[in-house]
């Protein structure tokens, strides 16, 4: 067996534990809420069409929290499903399939065990039937301690997969006040669903109107869709401010990963993504994804600019709760306590490829043809990018997939 320890991570990504992590414990005791977004990216965040805001609670939210600009998806084929088990085992997805498939039968170290030992209860809200993507494995392989799935949000109001994010989220916010009675702290992962491919919301849930050229498109589809999911997740928040929730809980907001491939959009699209951003839409823009958390206790607004990706989410809620993870094996890290400027700071795909604070850069078959990409108006060269670097993230990828391997199977 492979011997795997913290500090071959730690010392293949450059990174060190801090000695006084600040907001250690900040939120120690209180219930977790994770909501992750479908397609959701960080361009829709403050944008106006025409004077009207396409995601105003998201804004707000945003602009009452910590807010992390510069984060990423960390998605492969297993799309939604690829995002729940990054997010909650800090673990890359594997080399080829999804991380559903091919890890569903382990043994996973996971943030649902992680709260388990500090007395929490947890549980999965996701409005589809659980057999889809192999969940139904890969919820035990977490170790979830209850999911919840299509027969508990029945057949109402269903758009695409399932039940809408409405009906989502009035029968997890009901939920959720019933498991508080309990006496134990919760840890809740809420999937949204309603903003999936190809973003077709019936009229009657049509809540913006669009400028003129963005009629008929692609890209206005996605505003429609996007825009109703914010609506959506609103309702939530209101309903958790209304019971108490909200102010107990440490509430983390992220997307699963990108809505609109680059690859598939046509000219259209294309210059009206262009005219949003002021250049051209590419790879950053595209795997950039927002994360907001609202830490209770802790008031006012916090951009944080350090790049991050979803593996760092199990870790960054670690330090929030006060929970220690000495001694386990992790890939991401703790995105309070780590700043850029001081520490070289990498996010792994399996095939090599990274993002740090300047850059994405994607391997072709190997280093030598892999290609460069600019992160917002940055400026690179070939020498910002080293084949020792590439080499770090390939060597990062395997460690985890190859400590996965060799995990026991789940009963
Ligand atoms: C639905 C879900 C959505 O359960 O997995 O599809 P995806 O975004 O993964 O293609």
């Amino acid at each position: 067996l492979e011997s795997i320890t913290p500090e071959v991570i730690r010392e293949l990504k450059g990174v060190q534990p801090s000695v006084a992590p600040e907001l250690w414990g900040a939120a120690q005791g209180k219930n977790v809420i994770i909501i992750q977004l479908e397609a959701f990216q960080a361009f829709l965040l403050g944008l106006e069409l025409e004077g009207r805001e396409v995601t105003p609670r998201m804004n707000q939210l945003l602009s009452e929290g910590h807010y992390f600009p510069t984060f990423y998806q960390q998605v492969g084929q297993g799309n939604t499903s690829d995002a729940e088990f990054v997010v909650n085992t800090s673990f890359y997805i594997p080399p080829r399939g999804a991380a559903s498939q091919i890890y569903g039968d382990k043994e996973l170290p996971s943030m649902p065990k992680l709260l388990r030992e500090h007395g929490y209860f947890s549980a999965t809200f996701h409005t589809n039937d659980v057999a889809f993507w192999n969940r139904d494995e890969m919820y035990k392989a977490i170790g979830f301690d209850r999911y919840y799935d299509q027969p508990f949000f029945g057949d109402e109001d269903i758009i695409s997969f399932g039940s809408s994010d409405e009906v989502l989220y009035a029968k997890t916010a009901g939920e959720l006040q019933r498991l508080s009675e309990e006496g134990k702290p919760f840890y809740a992962h809420v999937i949204a669903l309603t903003a999936h491919h190809p973003f077709e919301i019936p009229s009657h849930k049509v809540r913006i109107g669009l400028p003129e050229d963005y009629e008929g498109t692609f890209l206005g589809d996605y505003m429609i869709a996007q825009n109703y999911a914010d609506y959506a997740l609103g309702l939530f928040v209101d309903e958790l401010k209304a019971n108490g929730l909200w102010e107990n809980s440490l509430i983390v907001i992220y997307g699963d990963h990108l809505g609109l491939p680059m690859y598939s959009l046509d000219d259209k699209d294309g210059q009206l993504l262009h005219d949003i951003l002021g250049r051209k839409y590419d790879y950053s823009d595209m795997l950039n994804i927002p994360l907001i958390l609202s830490i209770p206790g802790v008031e006012g607004h916090r951009t944080l600019n350090q790049p991050g990706g979803q593996s760092d989410i199990m870790p960054t809620v670690a330090n929030l709760l006060g929970i220690s993870l000495k001694d386990r094996i992790y890939f991401g890290q703790d995105l309070i306590n780590q700043s850029s400027n001081l520490l070289p700071q990498r996010y792994y795909l399996p095939s090599g490829s990274f993002i740090n604070d300047k850059l994405i850069f994607m391997p072709g078959s190997g280093y030598e043809d892999g290609t460069i990409h600019a992160i917002g108006d940055h400026t690179v060269t070939e020498s910002d990018v080293t084949e020792e670097q590439y080499a770090r993230a390939l060597e990062l990828a395997r460690l985890s997939d190859s400590y996965i391997r060799q995990l026991p199977e789940h009963k």
